[in-house]
């Protein structure tokens, strides 16, 4: 049973960025640092993190819903993020638990908003209904070039001895990638109170370093926690 000082202290931290930043990576990582500072965290992603959000995650990824327009997708990935947020996410926070989430809300904006042309009047008024105020204490947006990130996913379908066929948002042309890039760090350039900006281009080791201490100078009172 947690404490009330606890409860109150939890964050929700998420991870944003194109494909292949190296978003999964680093939210293992930090999820591992707090965990060795005996801070109670999960780690969850989007489009998914619950039994019915995985369904919906599926059901877009496969292109089942590609037809229906940037529109009706917003809706899709809202439907799955109120789940997500209802069931796992807001009693996580409430239990003093830490939520760290490999994309989130600004993905919305990112792909279907500023990249798909979806009018914000929707995706802010889906974003309130999804979110029901549980907006995240600190986004961390991990930028590179695109090309050198497509190049990452590449060697990965090679170690993992898969074919390199992508699902439908890797199979957007390169100049659709450089858009979305622009329209992360629109974003972030938007919220300068909640997202801060790190070059993926660089090791994970260094990566991870830069996270932690960009986490630890928002939230102080990781500072003084030694890893056990
Ligand atoms: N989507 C949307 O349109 N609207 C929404 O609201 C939401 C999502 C929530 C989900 O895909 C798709 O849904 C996504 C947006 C859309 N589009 N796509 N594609 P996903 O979850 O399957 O894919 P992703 O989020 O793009 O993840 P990813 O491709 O797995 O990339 P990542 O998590 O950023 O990277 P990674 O897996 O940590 O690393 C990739 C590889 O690079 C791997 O082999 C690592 O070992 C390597 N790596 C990682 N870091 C480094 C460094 N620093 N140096 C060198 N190599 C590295």
């Amino acid at each position: 049973m947690l404490d009330a000082p606890q409860a109150r202290r939890a964050r929700f931290i998420t991870f944003e960025g194109g494909e292949g930043v190296g978003k999964s990576t680093q939210v293992k990582r930090l999820l591992h640092s707090l965990q060795q500072r005996s801070v109670s965290a999960i780690r969850t992603r989007e489009p998914g993190g619950t039994p019915k959000a995985e369904a919906i995650r599926s059901f877009i990824l496969q292109g089942r819903s590609e037809s229906w327009g940037a529109g009706a997708e917003a809706v899709l990935f809202a439907a799955a993020r109120y789940d997500h947020v209802s069931q796992l996410i807001a009693p996580n926070l409430r239990a003093g638990t830490w939520v760290l989430s490999d994309r989130f809300h600004d993905s919305t904006r990112a792909y279907q908003g500023l990249t798909g042309g979806v009018d914000v009047r929707l995706i802010e008024a889906l974003e309130r209904l999804a979110l029901d105020g549980n907006t995240p204490d600190l986004t961390i947006m991990l930028d590179m070039e695109p090309e050198a990130a497509f190049r990452r996913v590449a060697e990965r379908a090679i170690e993992d001895g898969l074919a390199l066929t992508g699902d439908r948002f890797e199979k957007e042309e390169l100049d659709w990638h450089k858009r979305l890039r622009q329209g992360f760090l629109a974003i972030a350039r938007a919220n300068p109170g909640r997202c801060i900006v790190l070059s993926a281009a660089q090791s994970e080791d260094a990566l991870e370093a830069a996270i932690w201490e960009a986490v630890t100078t928002r939230f102080p009172e990781l500072a003084g926690m030694s890893p056990a």
